[in-house]
């Protein structure tokens, strides 16, 4: 299935470009390519084995995006997109990751002003020029002046968000696994430990015949430039301009090679220390005693860490942020693993706007799962165009009322996603709340408000008694959008008093609530759930995100409360909902 890896690539690349070409993300041909790229993210078939035919059969794909993607099957690349990539160099789309800046704005500053990069534009507003432009002004200026401040774009200090780079690993990764004489691959550093941005990609290779590993990495069709080629080290950038180390190490060292390589630099150097108390040395070829020269573990992290009287500690946690001396004492917390995760409680239809796969379709994929409870969450009317309408609510409830029977072993919430005002409200009042099973309550608008307004916003909806969860705390967009400013202790104080959850929401753009706000919750009442915010089926796999990033943030499993069994569950979705 490489070649739909690689054509939704490509796809998504010019649904991006189209959108400047046409200077609106908005465009019927915009929305066609993002249809077909959708569909194609669904896809459970190898698109090498159909026709263009049989590709225009599929919900999503036009005749056009078919012999698109035929065109990328057999010739690796599509002509409209390298004619697009010529117009739109690199660092003039990188110009699109900034919040407010759209399309249109983006072609207006190049014409006018002649702005082709982030430099030109920091000029441009350095000198005042874009509050002269058509419909800018000085506040336009300031707040895109802020814009960059906040997203922290300064050049080669640029990080990529890790739904960027994510799938950059997972496609070098496939591409690398047939190779005659590899053992095992896998990506370490940052993207490993889950970062919500990543620097470069680190990819780690055991091979018996290393030359044959470098010579593949560089011919994959991602990469565009080849900055290095050796036996054993390489990098290259790849489309977008990120960086990809590979190492290649023989199998045997493959173990201290990932730890190594898979960091922080800070805990690499908590645990040399401990090797260094024992009279040993720790590097990327293993453990080894000093005097003998004997290698005393170098095979598995595991076997490392039990040499240095450790248990194993999850790549997560690696942040050299004290968890060598939690583990030691035995005060790791105990972390979620995707099999623990018996429910999940956000997830969307297409009887919302933005959902994309049928009620049907959603409730067999969680079935598939293995979900012993699942709640159906649609957006509620508040949020204009997406959102149902009462009726619409009620009408849905009756639906699933008549689907609950095809579905025994797995129990079918009611829910909705409500919508946060300003002042903490949400779409509908207590009598009409106390008809659904579940809700969970989201900032979806306002995102500008100053942090004792979004405070106040966030506690009020966890006081509702029809708002069992907040979904993705802070509404951020990871690397475009920077989240609300709000008061952490307090509404942490606020999840305690109420027993409202908070969320960790899987999606790869989100991972809201963010570490650093869940390890803060460490120690105190507070109950999460891990959430997919499923809007398609291929969503489902949101839940390993969640995972991630509820162990990147010291979350414990007894506190997760859709991995309880549905009885117990049951009861805390009551507590609350009769508080
Ligand atoms: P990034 O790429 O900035 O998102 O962050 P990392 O952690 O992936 O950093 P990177 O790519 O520079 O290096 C990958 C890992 O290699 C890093 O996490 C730990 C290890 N490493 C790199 N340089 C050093 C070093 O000077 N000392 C030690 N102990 N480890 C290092
Ligand atoms: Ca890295
Ligand atoms: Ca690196
Ligand atoms: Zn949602």
């Amino acid at each position: 299935m490489s070649t739909n890896r690689e054509a939704i690539r490509l796809f998504s690349e010019l649904v991006q470009l189209t959108k400047l070409d046409e200077g609106s993300a908005q465009s019927f041909r915009v929305r066609a390519y993002e249809k077909a790229l959708s569909a194609l993210g669904e896809l459970d078939r190898d698109v090498v084995d159909m026709t263009a035919g049989e590709l225009a059969k599929l919900p999503g794909i036009g005749s056009s995006s078919a012999n698109k993607i035929r065109e990328i099957v057999d010739t690796g690349t599509l002509e409209k997109l390298e004619k697009l990539r010529v117009t739109y160099p690199a660092a003039l789309v990188e110009l699109t990751r900034i919040p407010g800046l759209g399309p249109k704005t983006i072609l207006l500053l190049r014409d006018q002003l002649g702005v082709e990069d982030l430099d030109g534009l920091k000029a441009a507003i350095a000198g005042e020029e874009i509050r002269a432009l058509p419909g800018m002004g000085a506040r336009s200026e300031e707040k895109l002046a802020r814009s960059i401040e906040r997203l922290g774009m300064h050049g080669k200090d640029r990080r990529t968000p890790i739904a960027e780079a994510l799938p950059i690993a997972e496609e070098i990764v496939a591409g690398l696994a047939g190779i005659d004489g590899v053992k095992h691959i896998e990506y370490c550093g940052s993207l490993r430990r889950f970062r919500e941005t990543i620097g470069d990609i680190d990819v780690l290779v055991a091979s018996t015949k290393p030359g044959k590993v470098s010579a593949a990495f560089v011919e994959l069709p991602i990469v565009t430039e080849v900055v290095a080629q050796g036996e054993t080290k390489s990098v290259v950038l790849v489309s977008g301009g990120l960086q990809v180390d590979l190492r290649v190490v023989p199998p045997a060292s493959f173990g201290a090679a990932v730890l190594y390589f898979t960091g922080s630099k800070q805990h690499n150097i908590d645990l040399r220390q401990r090797a260094i108390a024992r009279g040993w040395t720790l590097n990327e070829y293993g453990l080894t005693d000093v005097e003998t020269e004997d290698v005393i573990s170098s095979r598995t992290e595991k076997a490392i860490y039990a040499a240095l009287d450790l248990p194993h500690i999850a790549p997560e946690l690696r942040e050299g942020i004290g968890e060598v001396a939690a583990a030691e004492a035995g005060e790791l917390p105990r972390l979620v693993e995707e099999s623990h995760i018996r429910g999940d409680l956000h997830v969307h239809s297409d009887w919302s706007g933005d959902g994309r796969a049928t009620l049907e379709a959603m409730l067999d994929g969680a079935a598939a799962r293995g979900l012993t409870y699942v709640a159906i969450t649609d957006h509620a009317e508040g949020l204009a165009i997406n959102g149902l309408s009462r009726d619409e609510m009620l009408r849905q409830r009756d639906v699933i009322d008549g689907m609950r029977f095809r579905y025994p072993d797995m129990t079918i919430l009611h829910g909705a996603e409500l919508n946060i005002t300003p002042d903490g409200e949400v779409d509908w009042a207590a009598d009409f709340l106390e008809g659904f099973d579940w809700g969970v309550a989201s900032v979806h608008s306002h995102f500008d408000l100053d942090a004792d307004t979004q405070t106040r916003r966030l506690i009020a909806a966890m006081e509702n008694p029809g708002v069992n969860a907040i979904g993705h705390l802070s509404g951020r967009m990871i690397g475009r959008r920077p989240g609300i400013e709000f008061d952490v202790e307090a509404v942490l104080d606020a999840a305690e008093r109420t027993g409202c959850a908070i969320e960790v929401n899987g999606h790869l753009a989100r991972l809201d609530a963010a570490a650093d706000v869940l390890r803060r919750a460490r120690g105190r009442d507070i109950s999460f759930v891990l959430d997919t915010d499923a809007h398609a089926v291929s969503d489902f796999r949101n839940v390993t995100w969640a995972v991630h990033q509820s162990r990147r943030g010291w979350v414990d499993k007894a506190s997760v409360a859709n991995t309880w069994p549905l009885e117990k569950f049951l009861r805390w979705v009551e507590r609350k909902r009769k508080s």
